[in-house]
Order: C-alpha cells, then structure tokens, then sequence
C-alpha cells in the first residue's frame, strides 16, 4: 500500500518511485536499448530485400519481434517487471551482437539526460548497411492501481543500400499486477512505422479483452504510399504467434511467432576492463546486493553515486560549463528526418538526439 502511494505521488517522474525491495532489479534503465537488436537476423534483414513493399514487411516484423524482449523478458528472467536503476548523466552502456551470419552489430547506449531522464542510442551493422537511432524518455501517471507510462522520443532506422528511413514512434504502455506485487507490461495506443519510400503501418495494441481473449494483442495495418485501404493486416500477439491477411486474397498465412526466437546474447566487456562510466561496472556494487537483498548497501552505493553526481553538477555550476554529452548531440530536426516525421503526420521534435559516430569512435570505447 505504501508503494501505491508513493506512485500515486510521484508525479510523472518515474525516477522518484520508491519501489519495494522485491521490486528492484539491478539493471540500469541504460542498458534496455539493447532490446531493439537481440535478433540480428531480423534487424539487418531488410537490407537484403530490394522489393520496397517487402522490404517495409521485414521492417515491420522486425519492430513486432523486438516487443516481446522489451516488454516481457523481465518477467521471463526474474519473475515480473522490476524497477530498473535510474541511470545518471553520461553513463554509458556498450556491447556487440557477433553472429556467423551478420558479422558484428555494435550497440551504444548513454544517458543524455537526468532530469527529465533521457537515453540516447545507436545499433549498427556495417557488413550490411543498416544502422537505428533513437532516444526514449517516460512521463508516467497513476490511477487507482495502474501505473500508466507515456514515452516520449522515436526511433529510426536507416537502410544504406536504399538510402531509406523508417520513421518509428514508440509506444504508451501501463504497468498492471501492482497491487499483487506482480508487475507486468501491457501496451496500449498505437504506434506508427512510416518509411521515407511512402510505406507505412499503424500498429495498434491491447491487452485481454479488446481484440481477442488474449494479452499482448496487436493489429497492424500496411499501407502502400498514398493509400488509405491497408495491404495486409497483422494480427495477432506481439509475445506468441502473428498471421498476415491479404485484403485482396484474404489468405492468411503465419506471420511471426515470438515463442521460436532464441535471442542472440549481447558481448558486454568484463567489468574490470570497462571505464567508470560503463553501466555494469558503475553499478557493480548495487547490483550484487539486488538479489541477495543487502538493503544497507544498495542504499549506501547508491546515494555514493548520487553524491558524485551532484558534487559534479555543483562544480559545473561553479565553473558555468555544462556537461558534455560522449557520443550524441542535440540538434536541430533537419533534412530526411523531418522529412520522414512530416510524411507520418507526427510534429517532428525541435531538437533530437544525434549520434556523433566519430566522437564515438576516436574514443577508446569502441574497442569492444
Ligand atoms: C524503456 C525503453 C525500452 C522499453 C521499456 C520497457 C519497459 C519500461 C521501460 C521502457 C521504462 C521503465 C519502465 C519499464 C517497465 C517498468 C519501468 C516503465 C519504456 C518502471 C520505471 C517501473 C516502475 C516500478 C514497477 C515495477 C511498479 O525500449
């Protein structure tokens, strides 16, 4: 009851959540841009396609099989969602994907903002041209015993070969099962994947109830450019099995089925050899207690963070500098991106988060 009420006052902030002990889970919030690439062989299965119609398709599938990971695997690996660590400026997460097939895809994750919190991202696979960029943020609300999360950002995907973008805006989600100490993730609304090649699918989500007896329900439609009656239409669960209809054949084969995918693990560097700012090795000390419920220390480890960070912001202060972000620039919306955004009729952001591969890769950290 007193974390219900505590959510009921956090006003938007979900950093400011003080969540039960049992709750907690030793994972920076940093580390979950890694959800968009655990498949490797969809994320750079795009690239291979040179039908444009098709080629969205596989965009498409590989956005619905990104869900499962991003929304269920901690109620899969620990038993319910968690309320991850909250991460702090200029924290740094940064891994690899190494397959057979795909060669390496590099992920670069940061916080670029505390206050309100804000990750930055980048997923790249050179050896086939594709490369996704983004950045998330929560505004959360609470009723009654929902905990209910908007996010706020977009991805994009670029395809090299095609010179092509994929606009992608990302969906409002709410956390059921609180008042069972239970959480689990239940997506809500509608996102949209709009590409600059006029392609585009709405995706709409719902829990048990609305579209079928079943939680984690979708329904997509797929749009050829400048047309208002949908292709196909997907449906299905975004966790489980999707089918594909064809309006015209109303044939409907399977379309992806998420209890089939192994995900690939992410290559993380050893603790020792990551830079302080690495997320795991930041947080090693927390993340030791987390599970064996060492209350004392994963207070004392964390407010040693939180003091380091503001004796740094002080001194920034003092000094009137601000803090520099690693590897991502706020900039102006410009060029193709606006473009894009304009194409799916969102309000493009005035300013967006950037990745400056350069910065990235003069830095020692690109050695992973
Ligand atoms: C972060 C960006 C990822 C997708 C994603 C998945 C789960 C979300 C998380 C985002 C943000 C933080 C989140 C989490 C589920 C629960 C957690 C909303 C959007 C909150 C902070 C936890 C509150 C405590 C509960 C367990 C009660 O791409």
């Amino acid at each position: 009851m007193t974390f219900l009420r505590s959510l009921a006052s956090s006003k938007g902030d979900l950093s400011s959540i003080t969540a039960p002990p049992f709750i907690l889970s030793g994972t920076s919030l940093v580390e979950y841009s890694k959800f968009w690439a655990e498949l490797p062989d969809l994320f750079v299965a795009p690239t291979m396609i040179l039908d444009k119609e098709e080629r969205a398709l596989a965009v498409l599938k590989w956005f619905i099989a990104t869900l499962k990971g991003q929304y269920t695997s901690r109620n899969e690996t620990l038993g319910s969602e968690k309320k991850p660590l909250n991460p702090f400026l200029g924290e740094v997460f940064l891994g690899k994907w190494e397959t057979e097939t795909e060669g390496p895809t590099i992920l670069v994750s940061e916080q670029v903002s505390h206050h309100p919190p804000v990750t930055a991202y980048a997923i790249y696979n050179d050896m086939y041209g594709i490369e996704l960029q983004g950045y998330n943020g929560q505004k959360a609300s609470f009723a009654t015993t929902t905990l209910n999360v908007r996010q706020v950002g977009h991805a994009v995907l670029y395809i090299k070969k095609f010179d092509e973008y994929y606009y992608i805006t990302l969906p409002t989600l709410h956390i059921e099962g609180l008042f069972y100490g239970a959480p689990y993730v239940e997506l809500e609304q509608k996102t949209l994947i709009q590409s600059s090649n006029g392609y585009r699918a709405t995706i709409e989500y719902s829990g048990k109830g609305y579209f079928s007896g079943k939680k984690n329900t979708f329904k997509a439609k797929f749009y050829e450019p400048e047309d208002s009656n949908p292709l196909y239409t997907i449906s299905g669960q975004w966790s489980g099995k999707s089918t594909i209809m064809n309006e015209q054949t109303k044939n409907e084969p399977l379309f992806y089925d998420a209890t089939e995918h192994k995900v690939v693990p992410l290559i993380v560097k050893p603790i020792d050899q990551q830079a302080d700012y690495e997320s795991r090795r930041a947080w090693e000390k927390v993340a030791a207690a987390v599970p064996i419920m060492d209350y004392d220390t994963i207070h004392i480890e964390k407010s040693k963070i939180e003091n380091e960070q503001r004796e740094l912001r002080k001194k920034e202060k003092e000094l009137g500098i601000k803090w520099q972000r690693r590897y991502f620039e706020l900039i102006e919306d410009e060029g193709p991106l606006k473009e894009v955004a304009e194409l799916a009729g969102v309000e493009p952001d005035e300013k967006v988060w950037r990745f400056n591969r350069e910065a990235f890769e003069l830095s020692p950290d690109s050695k992973l």
